[in-house]
Formats: C-alpha cells, structure tokens, sequence
C-alpha cells in the first residue's frame, strides 16, 4: 500500500493545527502509521530540503525548520502521495484554494504550515529520512472494508 510523509511544520505546532491536519487526513480515510513530535537538526533539515540546497530561501528555510518542533507523521492509503497534496494545497497559502490546508489557514510562502511528499519516489525517500523502520506501524483500520 502507498505511504507519504507529511510533516506539521514549526509554524503549524505552534498555531496549534496539529490535530486539524490529522482530523483532515483521518477523515479522509487515510491511515496513520507514524508519528512523532520532534526538535529538527540542522543536517536532518539539509538533507530533506537538499533540492533546494541553492535556491535563495534555503538558509531561511533551514533556519526556519530547526526554530521550533515539528510533527512527523506516515500516512497510507491508496493513492495517498498524490492525495495529500490536494488536500494540503499550492505552495503559496494565498493562491492555494480555499479547502485545503493552506488555503485556509495560511497567509505566507515562507510560513506554509505544512509538508508533503511531491512523489513516490520522494515519499519513499523523506520516510527513510525521517523514520527508522520500527517507528512505523503497519495495521489494518477495521473500516478498511467500507473504504476500498
Ligand atoms: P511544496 O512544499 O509545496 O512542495 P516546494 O517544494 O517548491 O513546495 O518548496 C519547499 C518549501 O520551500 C516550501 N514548502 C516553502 O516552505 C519553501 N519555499 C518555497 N518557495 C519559497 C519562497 N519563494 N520563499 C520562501 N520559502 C519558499
């Protein structure tokens, strides 16, 4: 089954929204199988963004990832990866549409609240990042059979 990874950023924890993104993913229909609050490091932080190691955001983004905790989190589901990212919304919260997580809530590019894996392949890679094997948890939710 497909797994994403999406992360509550430092600005999300400390707007409190961590449990409305989990309400969101939830309701969805989408199963959690990893969760963690954390204090980021800053190679942690390098490796995740190391696309956009020369982009002009990176050293304030950077900055910006370690500054605060941060809520990890593994979802599944079928077609999770390109699921979240609807649900979670453009990159700029003001052009984001209204319903998704940053078109509701945010304001800022820089303060975007939310992360979510932009592919499979990336998913695959930021959950071996962020999360040892045993920190996920495979189960079968017993609404599965009225979801598929
Ligand atoms: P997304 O998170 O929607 O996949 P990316 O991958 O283009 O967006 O950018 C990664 C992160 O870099 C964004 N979530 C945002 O926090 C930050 N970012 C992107 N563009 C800018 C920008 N112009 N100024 C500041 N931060 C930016």
């Amino acid at each position: 089954m497909e797994r994403t990874f999406v992360m509550v950023k430092p600005d999300g924890v400390q707007r409190n929204l961590v449990g409305e993104v989990i309400r969101r993913f939830e309701s969805k229909g989408f199963t959690l199988v990893g969760l963690k609050l954390m204090s980021v490091s800053r190679e942690l932080a390098e490796q995740h963004y190391d696309v956009h190691r020369e982009r002009p955001f990176f050293a304030g983004l950077v900055e910006f990832i370690t500054s605060s905790p941060v809520v990890a989190t593994v979802w599944e589901g079928e077609g999770v990866v390109a699921s979240a990212r609807k649900i979670i919304g453009a990159t700029n919260p003001l052009t984001a549409e209204l319903g998704t997580i940053r078109g509701d809530y945010g304001v800022s590019i820089g303060r975007n609240l939310i992360h979510g894996s932009d592919a499979i392949e990336t998913a695959q890679r930021e959950i071996s990042l962020w999360f040892k094997d045993e920190e996920l948890v495979s189960w079968k939710p017993s609404l599965t059979s009225w979801l598929y």
